[in-house]
């Protein structure tokens, strides 16, 4: 009989429902559990709650032949996998609370041979938690090699795709498998390799928590170095996509794109959790938070002085999104930029998010507009480039030759081309 027969995935979000769709795919029986009834209903339905190429046809084919069932209910399952938000309070430390909900919520249902796998990005020690909680309440069952009682496998695995190109990305992504034990490690290894094309290397989970923390936190270190240098160009009165694009010649340099500060729920919250648990230590990673966080703030002061020197004119914010080609505003220094000023600007502010089909109602309440992206070019005076959308790439210098910009992208820098 196959090891692995039903996987219950707890959490419906970016990552738990594709993984779910993405297994029951490849004939393993799924049940997603969701404590948010009405992403319950909308995936019973084989419809999905989020954006994301090629989920829809996966969810729908999956849920129509039986493979995927979903509930608000936790049900026995052979694996157990965790996929809830890890986000972090107001004081920048972590809030583990949906993890422990849904480790309290199996703990009962949990039987000899099962596997625990937690995929949400957590501090180092998390899933070590995790195994300490589920045999205080469950003294019949140990973690690991048996010893005595009746075993289980507890291991981290995180998730590291890309929105956007999800569902190819975690079959063919490498991942990296920590296991309480070596045994914990090895039974997550051969899961994995029921559905993922990519290397499944096994660690220990601790090594593997950070892996996943170095990811995201090594990422917001090289683009908090290009927006300093953005800061550094413009002290100098220097293009920085040409100096970007000049110093990148050298075949050991590769800085990445400068912007209106870092958005998104993993790169611009991930480093917290390195630095709340070793803040003497992590001085690096905690100053390229700050100036990542700072260039936001210094957009908007850009924008409010050309603003204030053009009394009368109308403002087009393009793109509200964390990044290019999504719907997704978490933490989006875009719409952080843009709440700012329909605040203090009101119906002056034109937005424009191709992605999106109503305005969120942080910027709805201040009367400002929705407008395609020609219409915002014809009427305004004024232009934020704060996403680089490729519906904005396509936007002709005929169109925008007349207007104000601050290009946070660099894609209407209309360089000279060099060969
Ligand atoms: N950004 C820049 N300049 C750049 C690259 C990105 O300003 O040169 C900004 C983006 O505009 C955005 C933010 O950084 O605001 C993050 O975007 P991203 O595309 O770098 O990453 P995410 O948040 O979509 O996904 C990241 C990925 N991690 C890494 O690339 C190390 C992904 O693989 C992870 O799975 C994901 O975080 C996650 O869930 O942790």
């Amino acid at each position: 009989m196959p090891e692995f027969q039903k996987v219950a995935v707890i959490g419906l979000g970016y990552i738990g429902l594709p993984t779910a769709a993405l297994i029951a795919s490849r004939g393993m029986r799924v049940v997603g559990i969701d404590t948010n009834a009405s992403i319950v209903k909308t995936v019973a339905s084989g419809a999905i709650h989020i954006a994301e190429p090629d989920l829809d046809g996966l969810v729908q084919k999956v849920v129509s032949n039986g493979s995927l069932t979903v509930t608000t209910e936790p049900e026995a399952a052979d694996v157990f996998m965790i996929a809830v938000p890890t986000p972090i309070d107001s004081e920048n430390r972590p809030d583990l609370s949906c993890v422990m909900a849904a480790v309290d919520h199996i703990v009962d249902l949990l039987a000899p041979g099962n596997l625990v796998i937690l995929e949400s990005t957590s501090p180092v020690g998390t899933t070590e938690k995790i195994a300490q909680r589920i045999v205080e309440r469950r003294p019949d069952l140990s973690v690991g090699p048996p010893n005595g009682k009746a075993s289980i496998s507890v291991a981290y695995c995180p998730e590291r795709v890309l929105p956007g190109r999800i569902i190819s990305e975690l079959v063919n992504n490498d991942r990296c498998i920590g296991g309480i034990t070596t045994m914990c490690a090895r039974r997550a290894q051969r899961f994995y390799k029921m559905f993922v094309r990519g290397a499944c290397v096994a660690t220990t989970a601790r090594a593997a928590e950070l892996v996943k923390l170095t990811e995201n936190a090594y990422r917001d270190t090289n683009i908090a170095f290009a927006n300093e240098l953005s800061i550094i160009c413009d002290h100098y009165d220097i293009n920085v996509w040409e100096v970007i694009d000049l110093a990148n010649r050298h075949p050991r340099v590769n800085v990445l794109r400068p912007g209106p500060g870092v958005g998104g729920h993993c790169i611009a919250i991930d480093p917290w959790f390195i630095i709340d648990a070793v803040p003497e230590l992590a001085r690096v990673m905690k100053t390229s938070r700050e100036v990542n966080n700072r260039k936001t703030a210094l957009i908007i002061e850009r924008a409010v002085a050309l603003i204030e020197d053009h009394p009368y004119a109308n403002v087009a914010c393009c793109g509200l999104a964390f990044k290019a080609n999504v719907d997704d505003l978490r933490e989006s220094p875009a719409l952080e930029i843009a709440s700012h000023l329909a605040e203090k600007y009101g119906p002056r502010i034109k937005i424009v998010e191709p992605n999106l089909r109503q305005l969120p109602p942080v910027l709805a309440k201040h009367g400002v507009e929705m407008m395609e992206i020609d219409q915002a070019l014809h009427s305004c005076e004024i232009a934020l480039l704060l996403v680089d959308h490729d519906e904005f790439k396509m936007a002709p210098l005929a169109e925008r030759r007349h207007l104000d910009v601050i290009d946070t992208r660099g894609i209407w820098q209309d360089m000279p081309v060099r060969t």
